[in-house]
């Protein structure tokens, strides 16, 4: 199948470690994928939806212990341990591979083994990557299709000695006790076995694009960041792009393929979505930063998805879509909590178990019909707002930079930051509640520099030397902004709508970045003047939008406590600026 010696070498030895029975190169082709859901039916691997309601669609449940990314058993291994730094987990090479091997090996007999090769954006872009991933799961398969390049004009592109991450994924037993994710940056090479779950197997998502990827940019002089990327058309036709970092479960997707509601009428926007979660970006020759998304498609969250909330999800996942650990309707479609329309009396739970509404779990609790970390996989090309540059090597210009996540108290719903270096810092002390896409306790506030805590591939305080030495090579590097949607009053409701409504956040980031507006000068950062955003036909009281926009001295000075404690974890690497940064708000918050 292949004229590349090295790749054909390694796929062979890599068979030999793991035993299956056969080998399967995949081409990328119709007929292949439908022999592939074919035989997926027939072992229950996969259930067939309903082909004329939901044409081309399938369902998967993943093990119940098997539902998140387990960040825990997610390592860097370099030969160095100061090369990841103090936040990541390190193992040794030799010690990984050899853990990991004892898992792999003789794992695939009576599976089958499939190659794919694949290309992390467009196939033969300079600032593509290529990879090949081995696996024993058509389920993974089926997801990379979607999104990915995939198939033979990525091994043409690959030549006979191309550069390639060489991907290894096993379910083994989906065994928690013999799960490990890891990452080999100096081998540009990954090992994931054990799991079956999203994030941790589709390995061109967060492993390569994100953990391998990080490592090859700061080498490289580009960045690979945990950020969607958008579009935003005025009425005369001229498009700017903002990209924005929230950790997993903030809104990313949400965001990125938006519907302008109609009570927002003064302006009237055009959203393009180039992208909902990963993206490179580097300097180009205007001096000026351009992102791509290296994927095709979207892996997201269901739960709260409908046709208020994301009009653009609900279309792009009409068909052709993988539904995992939602429920399953008796007419062999689909629900999850908060979608459209009533209720199902009675369906398949996540776990596979009959299921009715209210029913409770031994501790009284709801049982949910979908986990709260269901997901679907759809092509990036079924979504309505789908950017037309999306397959385009040089990417879009990037005017703005948004940063964000999960509180319900402290931050505002906007502000912006005085400059690139305030922005680094802004970024290096973001902290947001943890959701269900990790492993872990629920709402519990955490620290995520960049939302890049998990998919940093080296030393965080290297990570952030580079954002900092980027910054003082562009021309006109974007503004940097932090939003919250999250904010909620003392009954715990939020305060602002959210979703569609965001616009006119965006509008107001976006006068900000065209000399439109002026803005409040506040010791965290700029602040919008509320008469600056659009409020119409909103509702709000001027109680509600006065807390959006409240800054609370003392919280944040007790945040400033916080910010100190996880600095000082990242030690010496840490650049002195994040330093100087945390002084001067210091004194602006004294
Ligand atoms: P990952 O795929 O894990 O990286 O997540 P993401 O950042 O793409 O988040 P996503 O857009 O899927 O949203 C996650 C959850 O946040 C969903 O349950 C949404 O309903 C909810 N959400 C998204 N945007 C908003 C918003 O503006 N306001 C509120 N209140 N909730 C939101
Ligand atoms: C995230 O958790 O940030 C995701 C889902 O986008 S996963 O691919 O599982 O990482
Ligand atoms: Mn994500």
């Amino acid at each position: 199948m292949t004229k590349h010696n090295k790749l054909d070498r390694w796929v062979k030895d890599m068979a030999g470690l793991c035993k299956p029975d056969s080998i399967i190169w995949i081409d990328g082709s119709e007929k292949q994928k439908k022999n592939l859901e074919k035989e997926a039916f027939s072992t229950g691997e996969l259930i067939q939806l309903d082909q004329k309601k939901l044409p081309g669609c399938v369902y998967h449940r993943t093990a119940i212990n098997d539902v998140a990314r387990t960040e825990n058993l997610t390592f860097i291994c370099t030969k160095r341990k100061s090369d990841v730094g103090p936040i990541n987990n390190w193992m040794s090479p030799p010690k990984a591979y050899k853990k990991a091997s004892d898992i792999f090996r003789g794992s695939m007999k009576g599976r089958k083994m499939y190659v794919i090769p694949f290309s992390m954006g467009p196939v033969g872009s300079p600032f593509s990557k290529i990879g090949v991933e081995l696996t024993d799961s058509i389920y993974v398969v089926l997801n990379m299709l979607i999104m990915t390049h995939v198939g033979r004009d990525v091994l043409d592109a690959l030549g006979c000695d191309g550069e390639f991450t060489r991907c290894l994924h096993g379910k083994a037993q989906i065994d928690i006790n013999k799960r490990l994710i890891l990452h080999f940056p100096e081998d540009n090479t990954i090992w994931s076995v054990g799991s079956g779950y999203g994030g941790n197997v589709l390995l061109g998502k967060k492993c390569l694009s994100l953990r391998i990827a990080s490592h090859i940019a700061r080498k490289e002089g580009w960045m690979a960041e945990h950020m969607l990327i958008m579009g935003l058309e005025d009425a005369n036709g001229h498009i700017q792009y903002i990209t924005g970092a929230f950790p997993s479960a903030c809104g990313k997707t949400n965001l990125a393929m938006l519907v302008p509601p109609k009570s927002f009428k003064k302006k009237t926007y055009r959203v393009w979505t180039v992208g909902d979660d990963i993206a490179w970006m580097r300097i180009d020759s205007d001096g000026c930063l351009w992102a791509i998304n290296p994927e095709t498609g979207f892996f997201g969250v269901t739960p709260g998805t409908n046709s208020l909330s994301n009009p653009n999800a609900l279309k792009t996942i009409e068909k052709n879509t993988i539904f995992t650990n939602v429920l399953l309707k008796p007419d062999r479609t689909v629900w999850w909590e908060d979608s459209d329309g009533p209720v199902p009396k009675k369906g398949i739970d996540w776990k596979g178990y009959p299921w009715k509404p209210g029913r409770l779990d031994k501790d009284g609790k709801v049982i949910k019909g979908a986990h709260p970390n269901s997901r679907f996989t759809a092509p990036i090309s079924q979504c309505p707002s789908v950017s037309f540059r999306l397959e385009h090597h040089h990417g879009v210009p990037v005017s703005a930079i948004m940063l964000g996540g999960r509180r319900a108290h402290l931050a505002p719903l906007v502000y912006e930051s005085f400059n690139w270096q305030h922005g680094v810092y802004v970024g290096a002390t973001m902290a947001s509640e943890r959701t269900s896409a990790q492993f872990g306790k629920l709402g519990e506030v955490r620290f995520d520099p960049m939302a890049m805590l998990p998919f940093c591939g080296y030393n965080m305080g290297d990570y952030l030397k580079h954002w900092l030495k980027l910054g003082k090579k562009m021309v006109k590097p974007p503004r940097i902004f932090y939003v919250n949607w999250f904010r909620v009053d003392k009954q715990g409701k939020f305060l602002w709508p959210g979703f569609g409504e965001n616009i006119r956040i965006l509008d107001w980031i976006l006068k900000r970045c065209n000399n439109e507006v002026g803005a409040i000068k506040t010791p965290i950062g700029y602040i919008p003047k509320i008469e600056d955003i659009n409020m119409s036909g909103l509702n709000l009281s001027k109680d509600i939008q006065r807390q959006l926009f409240s800054i609370n001295k003392k919280e944040w000075r007790e945040e400033l406590e916080r910010q100190y404690k996880f600095l000082t974890k990242l030690k010496n690497s840490l650049p002195k600026e994040i330093w100087q940064e945390y002084g001067a708000l210091n004194k602006r918050l004294k």
